[in-house]
């Protein structure tokens, strides 16, 4: 599937534009230097028709990542959240996966250049899980990357920063070229950070343990996996987890808006626990991808309905 080649509309600095004209120049100072942010966030069909899932959360954390890399933004919150209703809206979707990034534009180029504005775009396109739709039940084979997570201070992980994504891609594309189907990386100290685009979490003995967010990103579905699990009556310890404590782990899967929940089944040609999805992981996976479609009372609040 060419991308470019949909029809329906895409949101462009403020304007509803034809999805085959939401163009930008060559000069465009992000695709140079890949200093851009963005966000992944999705709807989902409900009773109420399609919502958002924590739209509120995504857009805050836009902002965070544009105030760190020092984004002037153009729009309020207020008017970014509304341009991701209107494209699920637009194009007539009941579930999609919506992309708003910001980039800086062909005003200047250059790392001097010191005149560029931040240009704003948002679309939505049906997107099911990337993950095949049995590994959602029997889980994932998973290789610990030979490239290093972020440090601390080179990229700034706490942004959702398009260059980051290079680190991203490298481990992804080693791990699928060696037959596996998703990578784990270790931070610059050698312990467990994330996935290409996943938070990790670990069960043993019926506790729960996600890496603290020193290195990886914060992510929208791991909050939401803390708060389903502590509901639940499950301890979450956020800690510093070693390469060695996955391999023993009961159970473990990953989190991230566009792969949902996904359990592991092996890492590093290690089985995990029995081998297939945990108990733990079926029930906290059942209650996601329950309360993203509405179904789960306690979690309403989390949906933004887009009509
Ligand atoms: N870590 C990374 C590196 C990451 O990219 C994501 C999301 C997460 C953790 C989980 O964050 P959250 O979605 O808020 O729970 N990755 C996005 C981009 C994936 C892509 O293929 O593009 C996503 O899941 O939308």
């Amino acid at each position: 599937m060419d991308l470019s080649q949909l029809t329906g509309h895409i949101w462009l600095d403020g304007e509803m534009v034809p999805w085959q004209e939401a163009k930008v120049h060559v000069l465009t100072h992000t695709f140079h230097y890949g200093l851009g942010v963005f966000e992944g966030v999705r709807a989902y069909n409900t009773s109420q028709g399609a919502a958002i899932f924590r739209l509120q959360e995504h857009t805050d954390r836009l902002f965070r990542s544009a105030h760190i890399l020092r984004m002037e933004m153009p729009f309020d919150k207020g008017t970014l959240s509304e341009a991701q209703r209107q494209v699920v809206r637009a194009n007539g979707l009941d579930e999609a996966y919506i992309r708003p990034m910001c980039f800086l534009g062909s005003e200047g180029m250059g790392l001097r250049a010191d005149n560029l504005k931040t240009h704003v775009m948002v679309a939505a396109w049906a997107w099911p899980s990337y993950m095949d739709p049995e590994a959602m039940n029997r889980g994932i084979r998973v290789a610990t990357s030979s490239y290093t997570r972020h440090h601390v201070n080179i990229t700034m992980c706490k942004a959702k920063a398009n260059g980051n994504y290079i680190n991203s891609i490298l481990a992804l594309r080693e791990a699928l070229d060696a037959g596996f189907e998703e990578a784990l990386l270790l931070d610059n100290e050698g312990y467990v950070a994330e996935g290409s685009g996943e938070n990790v979490f670990l069960v043993r003995n019926g506790v729960l343990y996600t890496p603290e967010l020193t290195s990886c990103l914060e992510g929208i579905t791991r909050d939401s996996i803390i708060r389903i699990a502590e509901d639940q009556g499950l301890t979450v310890k956020e800690k510093r987890i070693t390469r060695d404590e996955v391999y023993v782990a009961d159970e473990a899967f990953f989190t991230g808006t566009a792969a949902e929940v996904v359990p592991i089944r092996e890492v590093d040609n290690r089985t995990i626990g029995t081998g297939v999805r945990g108990p733990i992981t079926e029930t906290l996976q059942r209650i996601y991808l329950e309360s993203v479609r509405g179904a789960q009372a306690d979690y309403a609040d989390w949906l933004a309905p887009v009509a």
